[in-house]
């Protein structure tokens, strides 16, 4: 039996979840959004399933719930500073994200860092969310190292998202969002949660061998998609979003944390542009170009990356989002019991 609820009855349920798990208003409200937001756009891997771990991390103290992120950085500077304060990585997003489109605006490209946050979402919500504001934006982020660089056989790199919008008017944005391994670490949970092998080329196993075993997957190696390509993406985001921010790499969370079962910690770099700004003088409106080509893709038969997403919010938002029974009742429990839920 499944249970169908609107997009604002799921929202609150997450928000309340968290609330009485201890974490406090100012972290509970935009955690919530990011999970309720995996969930109405189909993104499983990102959805209600993250409140355990989210929990986890917090009954062990490695995140802290009510922390009050600030901006560090002053007023007119490209780089925009937010310290999450150890918190989760959204409301320090979420506050400075004005702060980043004012600048990106008033100057055509801004940075925003993110240190000292735990991150466990997808980046779309963030890409999106700058992109509403008539930006192109890069966001990356470091994970733990649970990935073999190309050629070697053993966790290094992290799984490191790596996402881009550009905002369309009067339509939703283009947004590409993808883990610099075949596939993101929550996929590989889903499969051993399923009782189903992962495909070919997505892991090695502790002895360096390939395997579709998710348990001996997520005791090995996961692999970098394209080879050497994803390697040496994902090494820049190591350089980019740690080592120049001065937050942990990815080897370095998985020393500080110990552990891969609860999220990490790290920090984040968001990168907004002012498409305008860029093509200033030059010939043709960036915006319409940029139509242009998305119809020729399309007109191939190609499809945009985001278009499933925006396909799954669509049917979301006409008809509400339906969970199993299974993740129901593990929301109910949640609710009741909060951190004694979790292990
Ligand atoms: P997927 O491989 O599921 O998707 C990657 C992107 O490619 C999406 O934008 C998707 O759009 C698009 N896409 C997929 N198939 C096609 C196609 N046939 N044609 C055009 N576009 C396509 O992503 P991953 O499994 O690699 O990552 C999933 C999520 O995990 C990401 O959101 C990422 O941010 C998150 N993640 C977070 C980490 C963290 O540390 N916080 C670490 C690693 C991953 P669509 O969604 O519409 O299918
Ligand atoms: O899915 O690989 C992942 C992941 C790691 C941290 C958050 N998501």
């Amino acid at each position: 039996m499944t249970t169908t609820l609107t997009i604002a009855e799921l929202g609150d349920l997450i928000e309340r979840i968290l609330l009485r798990a201890g974490l406090a208003p100012v972290q509970a409200g935009p955690v919530a959004r990011v999970i309720l937001a995996g969930e109405r756009d189909g993104a499983k891997s990102h959805g209600v399933y993250r409140l355990d771990g989210a929990l986890q991390t917090l009954k062990a103290g490695k995140v802290r719930g009510d922390a009050v992120p600030r901006v560090t950085s002053r007023q007119g500077d490209a780089i925009i500073r937010v310290d999450a304060g150890f918190g989760f990585s959204s409301p320090a997003f979420e506050l400075g994200l004005p702060v980043l489109a004012e600048q990106a605006r008033a100057s055509g490209i801004a940075a925003m860092v993110v240190n000292d946050c735990t991150h466990f979402s997808a980046l779309w919500p963030e890409v999106e969310a700058v992109a509403d504001h008539g930006l192109a934006a890069l966001v990356m982020c470091p994970s733990y190292a649970t990935v073999a660089p190309a050629g070697g056989s053993r966790p290094l790199l992290g799984t490191n998202p790596l996402a881009f919008g550009w905002p369309r008017p009067g339509r939703e944005p283009y947004v590409f969002d993808f883990a610099t391994s075949v596939a993101a670490r929550g996929e590989i949970e889903l499969h051993r949660r399923a009782g189903t092998l992962l495909p070919d080329g997505w892991a090695l196993d502790r002895d360096g061998q390939p395997t579709t075993d998710p348990d001996a997957a997520l005791e090995g190696a996961m692999l970098p998609f394209g080879g050497h390509k994803g390697s040496a993406l994902s090494t820049m985001i190591e350089l980019l979003a740690a080592v120049m921010i001065g937050d942990l790499t990815s080897p370095e969370v998985l020393e500080v944390l110990g552990t891969t079962g609860l999220s990490p910690v790290h920090g984040e770099l968001v990168i907004a542009l002012a498409p305008e700004r860029f093509a200033a003088g030059r010939e043709g409106d960036p915006f319409a170009r940029a139509e242009a080509l998305f119809a020729a893709i399309e007109a191939q038969g190609a499809r945009l990356p985001s278009q499933r997403r925006y396909a799954a919010r669509k049917v979301a938002l006409a008809g509400g989002i339906t969970l199993t029974k299974a993740e129901s009742d593990h929301l109910a429990l949640l609710l009741e019991r909060g951190l004694d839920a979790v292990g």
